[in-house]
């Protein structure tokens, strides 16, 4: 990895990319209760060293699609930062001009095609601009990401034939926090799933440290060198462990949903919540990069009446 000139080293670029990711997230905690947020939130504080490590290793023209749970994705794909808050703010200027919500986030101009509440649905869109690139030739790679939870869909399952059946270049890869919504993986799955990917004939992965950023880019790019070369698909699950309530800004520990116990052996692990040095160095450029976007989205126009229809088919 070539380290930007303006890190130590590619072990800071990387934890600079995930603080920038968490201290944005912290700033809609700190911003929901005014109402300004108009839009729904999953936050992913926890999971953001997966999206750093994963979109580390892709280039631009690369192509990823992702869930409602991807503020992580938007910014470690490069997606402009003031635009994503103007779009959970309402307002025109936003990515999806104020439409989308935080739910359908995107940005094509460096690759983050889509984002959908509706889980499992963007994996066949992956699988079918993966179909896209073989047929006109492109040595771009796919990578549709979602949740343990997605994988109890219909569609997971024939993306995943068809992705082999016909050597597709798509990465499929799993982010399994252990819940969907309020439901454990084990009350809802017989299967593991890396090892039902492989009954597709696809090469898997297991990444349990799903904390660890270098881990996490490391291994993806060794699996995006590989379906480069072989133009087949490829299975990652990464285990990780989401801090926060399943949607909104608060969390389930009262409730007695999850283990508080859980949530601290994560945090023990987590260079965000370690290296505290790191956070006093790098807090401050962020913060002011986050004072400014929040600035931006407060100034933007609501969208008029004239948006209504506009860009929508
Ligand atoms: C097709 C569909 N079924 C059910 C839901 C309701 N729902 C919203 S989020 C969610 C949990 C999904 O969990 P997972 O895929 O593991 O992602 P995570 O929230 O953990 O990131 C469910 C069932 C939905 N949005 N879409």
């Amino acid at each position: 990895m070539k380290t930007h000139p303006v890190f130590a080293d590619s072990y800071e670029e990387l934890f600079y990319k995930a603080l920038r990711i968490r201290l944005f997230e912290e700033r809609i905690i700190d911003l929901y209760p005014s109402d300004k947020i108009q839009s729904p939130v999953h936050l992913s504080i926890g999971q953001e060293a997966v999206a750093v490590g994963v979109c580390q290793a892709l280039k631009p023209s690369d192509l990823l699609f992702c869930t409602y749970r991807s503020h992580a994705y938007y910014l470690a794909k490069g997606g402009n930062m003031p635009a994503m808050m103007a779009e959970l703010y309402g307002k025109v200027t936003g990515c999806g001009r104020g439409k989308a919500g935080s739910m359908h986030l995107a940005a094509p101009e460096v690759g983050l095609m889509g984002c959908s509440a509706v889980v499992a649905s963007t994996i066949p869109h992956a699988v079918g601009a993966a179909l896209a690139a073989k047929i006109q030739k492109q040595d771009r790679v796919i990578v549709a990401v979602f949740g343990d939870g997605a994988t109890d869909e219909g569609v997971y399952h024939e993306s995943l034939n068809f992705a082999a059946l016909h050597q597709l270049p798509v990465i499929f890869v799993c982010e399994n926090n252990g819940w969907a919504a309020y439901s454990k993986v084990s009350a809802r799955q017989a299967y593991s799933i890396v090892k039902h990917a492989g009954v597709y004939g696809i090469p898997t992965m297991h990444i349990p440290e799903g904390y660890d950023f270098v881990k996490v880019y490391e291994t993806f790019a060794d699996i995006v060198t590989q379906a480069q070369r072989t133009r087949s698909p490829y299975f990652v699950e990464v285990q990780m462990f989401r801090y926060m309530e399943h949607v909104g800004v608060g969390d389930d520990y009262r409730q007695g949903i999850r283990s508080r116990d859980e949530l601290e052996a994560w945090q023990a692990r987590d260079p965000l919540m370690i290296r505290k040095d790191l956070v006093a160095k790098y807090t401050p450029a962020v913060q002011s990069e986050i004072d400014a976007a929040v600035r931006y989205a407060e100034a933007s126009p609501w969208p008029g009446r004239d948006e209504l229809l506009k860009d929508v088919v």
